[in-house]
């Protein structure tokens, strides 16, 4: 029978975590690369762990040993890189680590490949990104928009792009870039915009927190559901021949818009008033009688905080290509329907995090009172 083995780079991440469901679903042997941390961090995994055909192993993107040991030991026969810094603002923080991890990390994955003499039975999957096209040469974009990244990540991750095409020309090897557009979910970091919102929206909804702050609320970006897009990381190492795809929905929204649509979720109507810096979501209504005292209240604002010294402003990728000949249908999840469901498990998220933390207060009051003992 063919073997079926993945490792997955970034396997604690948002799509670390669907693609391991999706690879698991498909009967794959799936490995996982996890870094020590002093806290635990691998919420996302947590219900996979235990699972028979489900293997952590201790490396890192910044050691080449470890991943020279363990693509040996695990004889990969399809590797997915997902591991990164991928927070574009944290990029201009730490730009060096941000190049060692995003940039020269894809290089100790292939030539760990290499060094292991795997390169003909091992598909290597490239985690790139509509940030390669940075401060854009045309919109949509598509495989053939010429490139100019905008922040020290997109310029690393054009390191891994130009890399995994070098080895895929110089030594025949199966290594593939899935340009992915922003794709969000329930298990988004929370300091995205997307899930910095539907969470804000929560919280305001529930008495939690007063005001949203933003940074540039007119930046445009094609959004879809990463549960979609894992299927597409898959679909590009099932390719007859390995090419580098664009994914995305072909749809573009504003930051602005994304609010709008989830504090409407969230019962709260909002209008917008002023501009730039002095932008204000003000509530017109609300749909719960007992935040009636948030009418009229300002509770999304815009800081400079937020503002990137560069940003990428208008993303609108042309999934043709993916359609055509991967058979993949970009419009599975709509806008409207990515917004909802985030929102609903912020929702509940916000209600379950407010029930916790009343039986931590009480249980706190209980013990000092001998209540509990
Ligand atoms: P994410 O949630 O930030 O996950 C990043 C993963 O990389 C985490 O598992 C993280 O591990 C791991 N990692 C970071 N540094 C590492 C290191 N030195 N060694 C080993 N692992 C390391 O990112 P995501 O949204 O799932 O995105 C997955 C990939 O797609 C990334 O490469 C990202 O740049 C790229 N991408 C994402 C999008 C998007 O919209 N989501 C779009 C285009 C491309 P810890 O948990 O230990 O930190
Ligand atoms: O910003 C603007 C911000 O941080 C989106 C990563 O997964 O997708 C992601 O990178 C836009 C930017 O994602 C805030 O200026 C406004 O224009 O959610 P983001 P990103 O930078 O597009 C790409 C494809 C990747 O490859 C990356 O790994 O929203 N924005 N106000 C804000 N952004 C944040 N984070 N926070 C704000 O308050």
């Amino acid at each position: 029978m063919e073997r079926k083995v993945a490792l997955i780079t970034g396997v604690t991440g948002q799509d670390g975590s669907y693609l391991s469901e999706f690879l698991l679903a498909k009967g794959y042997e799936v490995h996982g690369i996890i870094r020590r941390s002093s806290v635990d961090y691998r919420e996302r995994i947590a219900h996979l762990e235990g699972t028979p055909n489900f293997h952590l192993h201790y490396a890192d993107m910044g050691d080449s040993m470890s991943l020279v040991k363990l693509v040996g030991k695990v004889q990969p026969t399809e590797i997915y890189n997902l591991a990164a810094q991928s927070h574009v603002q944290v990029s201009f923080d730490a730009p060096e680590f941000t190049a060692d991890v995003d940039a020269v990390g894809v290089l100790r994955i292939l030539e760990a490949v290499r060094t292991n003499h795997l390169e003909n039975s091992c598909k290597i999957y490239q985690a790139s990104t509509s940030e390669l096209y940075g401060k854009v040469e045309e919109v949509p974009q598509n495989e053939m928009t010429p490139f100019h990244p905008y922040s020290p990540y997109a310029v690393a991750k054009l390191y891994g792009f130009w890399i995994i095409k070098e080895y895929r020309e110089a030594y025949n090897m199966f290594c593939c870039s899935g340009i992915l557009f922003n794709h969000e979910s329930e298990r988004r970091g929370e300091t995205f915009v997307t899930r910095k919102i539907t969470l804000a929206a929560a919280r305001i909804a529930q008495g939690k927190q007063d005001c949203l702050y933003l940074g540039n609320l007119d930046s445009l970006r094609d959004w879809g559901y990463a549960k979609d897009y894992v299927e597409c990381m898959w679909l590009i190492l099932q390719h007859h021949t390995p090419e580098d795809f664009v994914i995305a929905t072909g749809v573009q929204h504003t930051v602005r818009e994304f609010a709008t649509l989830a504090f409407h979720h969230a019962g709260i109507e909002l209008r917008w008033e002023g501009e730039g810096i002095n932008e204000k979501g003000i509530v017109v209504s609300v749909t719960n009688p007992t935040n009636a005292h948030l009418v009229g209240k300002v509770v999304v604002a815009v800081s400079e905080a937020f503002y990137r010294p560069t940003d990428v402003v208008n993303l609108w990728g042309d999934p043709t290509k993916a359609k055509n000949e991967l058979g993949w249908n970009p419009q599975t999840t709509s806008f409207e329907q990515l917004v909802q469901i985030m929102v609903q498990h912020d929702m509940q998220k916000v209600a379950a995090d407010h029930v916790a933390s009343v039986m931590r207060t009480n249980l706190a009051e209980y013990l000092e009172k001998g209540i509990v003992k």
